[in-house]
């Protein structure tokens, strides 16, 4: 049987995710943190991990490039999940999408609102919702600057501590969703590899309600 792959982002998933790994028994062949590989082979109960962006992490999982994934529920809302399987939340990377404007801004009346975003998806759902007319512009980061140069009268992004809102003179104005990452997996090999794949989920999930 073909060995588990299992596909996620440098960063802070990453940095949240490699202490659970370890005490699951996997073993990296090299450091994460240092390698300039993509690929890295593992001993235990996966046989390699795949370093990818954070938004295509779905993507690998979907086309079966790895059967497993660590994704945030904001990239799995964005890319449209009904084509993976979710099985474990493992409520790590938390924050919250929000809306976010400049402290005191007052909503323009008569023309819709402009909303950067990286989340074009869940923010068009979000004021569709509402009833609430606007143009969204679509951003890959550093939204919080939007606003402050008139690009934009308002964000949708992520907020953890509030710090990076606040250094921006931005406030949070609705909370969207709030956000975990989530083990994915790819659908076939949920089938094809059921047992390995359930053995890992099953350790994973121990591993959480310790
Ligand atoms: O590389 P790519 O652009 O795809 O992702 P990234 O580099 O922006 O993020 P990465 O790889 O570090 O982690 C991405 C995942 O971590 C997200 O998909 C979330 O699920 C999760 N996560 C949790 C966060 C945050 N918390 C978070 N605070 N991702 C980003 N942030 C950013 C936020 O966008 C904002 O700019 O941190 C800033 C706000 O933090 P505070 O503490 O100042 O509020
Ligand atoms: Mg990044």
């Amino acid at each position: 049987m073909k060995p588990l792959t299992l596909a996620l982002a440098k960063g802070r998933i990453l940095e949240d995710t490699l202490p659970l790994l370890e005490r699951i028994g996997v073993r990296p062949q090299q450091d994460l943190t240092r390698t300039r590989e993509l690929r890295i082979a593992a001993e235990g109960p996966v046989g390699a991990l795949l370093i990818v962006r954070s938004s295509d992490v779905p993507t690998y999982v979907e086309h079966g490039a790895a059967q497993l994934g660590i994704a945030g529920k904001d990239v799995l809302r964005e890319h449209g999940s009904g084509t993976l399987y979710e099985p474990l939340d493992l409520n790590i990377a938390r924050c919250r999408l929000c809306v976010a404007a400049p402290v005191g801004w007052q909503p323009p009346q008569r023309r819709r609102w402009r909303i950067a975003t990286k989340y074009v998806q869940q923010a068009r759902d979000y004021f569709a919702e509402r009833g609430q007319q606007v143009e969204i512009i679509k951003l890959y980061g550093s939204m919080e600057l939007a606003p402050l140069v008139g690009l934009a009268d308002a964000i949708v992004d992520l907020v953890d501590t509030g710090n990076t809102l606040k250094a921006n003179g931005l406030e949070p104005i609705a909370e969207i969703n709030s956000i975990s990452s989530r083990l994915i997996v790819n659908k076939a090999a949920m089938k094809l590899q059921a047992v390995a794949i359930r053995e890992f989920t099953a350790a994973l999930e121990a591993q959480l309600a310790r």
